[in-house]
């Protein structure tokens, strides 16, 4: 089963908290802080890989999680990390931000490893509190929570070189006896469904990614066949292989059939037809296939004569392509930002009135200073207090008349105000 696009969600791990804890030494004691900090939340990672052609792995689980960060220790020792969860795409797999429709990456290079959601940060034991005036501290913070994002996947394959051609040229047989693609062949039209990648080694260090693309008939732009599903996958390869049957008893009139594809791919997008493009004349061993070759000598193309059974010049074809790839400039991606950030226009804190009369402050940045809290440790909680008076958040809900013994709610919770 072929998938192109699928959406899902994605969660990165939580970080650990930190940890309040004292040295216990003989003779002494009351010892020093000890509380390691938390261990960092694991990360979602999306990694480019060539041997895969579809997003249906990611239709059987659409919540993609990784594992949280372990909690700081004892003798400051810190906890472990969550693993990061990697998982294969596509090449060509684009991630959209479903709410907004952003484009955040393209996978568009073998090996392409991103961050699509960072873990959080574990929190910091009270080690990292120690100071001067506090040698002891009795506080430690929370790890950060996970960051959890709607994303859309969807592939549009990238290729150096997309093979085209009516059904039964023979695109399939060839991939698979010049690349590592083990596509379905068969004598029927339409046998392959789907695109498929190969790698094509022209010698040990030089190599060019081919696509194996289903099969066009007249129409296919309207959507007939496979329709135009297929077209967009054309889109991004930098170099065309247009295969022609040169069986007689398939093709009479392998010109005409000729026409008829680079028609559809007109009248998809007219710049495909700037591609650098070569004719590849296939099943070069049928009785006939010499005369009916003979046809094409008015095209206006590099054409070269192949046949994938018995190999004749299947080696001159690889070079050739691989030179074409060489010349022709990758195709411009729209650059995308590498990671994607909160939006700038957002508030490190907003007050507002709730419809209970009841003062509410909330706001992205606020939101992170406040999950580090530990709420059962009244020193952490005395030192949240010191914050809010500190980012002015205080002296704002007094100038909007709250007054000692009124209630305040900071992200749902209900606070009382204090002197
Ligand atoms: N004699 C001969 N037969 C070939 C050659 N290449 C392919 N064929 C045969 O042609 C038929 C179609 O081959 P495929 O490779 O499946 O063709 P395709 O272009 O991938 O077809 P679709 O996937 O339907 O678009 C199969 O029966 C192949 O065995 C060749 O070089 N010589
Ligand atoms: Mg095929």
């Amino acid at each position: 089963m072929f998938k192109d696009q699928v959406d899902i969600t994605v969660t990165s791990g939580k970080g650990g908290n930190g940890m309040v804890a004292f040295r216990r030494e003989k003779y002494l004691e009351f010892g020093g802080p000890s509380g390691g900090d938390g261990g960092d939340g694991g990360s979602i990672i999306f990694e480019a890989n060539e041997s895969i052609n579809t997003l249906i792995d990611f239709s059987y689980n659409r919540h993609l999680k990784a594992e949280n960060g372990k909690d700081g220790l004892n003798k400051n020792k810190t906890g472990a990390r969550g693993n990061d969860a990697v998982f294969q795409v596509p090449l060509g797999t684009q991630v959209f931000i479903r709410e907004t429709n952003e484009l955040i990456f393209d996978f568009h290079f073998k090996g392409q490893r991103e961050i699509i959601v960072k873990g959080g940060k574990g929190g910091r034991g009270n080690v990292s509190f120690k100071t001067h005036k506090n040698p002891a501290p009795n506080i430690s913070e929370n790890g950060d929570l996970g960051e959890t994002l709607n994303l859309r996947l969807e592939l549009k394959v990238l290729a150096d070189v997309g093979l085209i051609g009516l059904p039964n040229a023979g695109k399939s047989t060839l991939i698979s006896s010049i690349s590592n693609a083990k596509p379905e062949i068969a004598s029927y039209p339409f046998t392959t469904l789907n695109p498929h990648l190969g790698i094509v080694y022209v010698d040990d260090l030089k190599s060019f990614v081919m696509a194996d693309l289903p099969g066009l008939i007249s129409g296919a732009s309207d959507g007939i066949g496979l329709g135009f599903n297929f077209l967009k996958h054309i889109e991004r390869c930098r170099v065309l292989a247009h295969l022609i049957s040169m069986d007689p008893l398939e093709n009479e009139d392998p010109v005409a059939s000729f026409h008829i594809i680079n028609e559809e791919l007109r009248k998809y997008n007219e710049e495909l037809l700037k591609r650098p493009m070569v004719v590849v004349a296939t099943k070069m061993d049928m009785p006939g296939a010499d005369e009916n070759f003979k046809k094409l000598k008015n095209l206006d193309y590099e054409i070269i004569p192949i046949s994938s059974i018995t190999k004749e010049n299947l080696n001159t074809l690889k070079y050739k392509l691989y030179d074409l790839v060489e010349k022709e400039p990758k195709i411009t991606l729209k650059v995308v930002e590498r990671t994607y950030k909160m939006a700038k226009e957002e508030e490190f804190y907003v007050v507002t009135l709730a419809d209970d009369g009841v003062y509410e402050v909330t706001g992205k940045g606020l939101e992170k200073v406040f999950n580090r809290i530990d709420f059962n440790n009244p020193d952490a909680v005395l030192r949240f207090a010191r914050q809010l008076k500190s980012y002015g958040i205080d002296a704002e809900l007094r100038s909007l008349g709250v007054k000692k013994g009124d209630e305040v709610r900071i992200f749902g919770y209900l606070f009382e105000m204090a002197d």
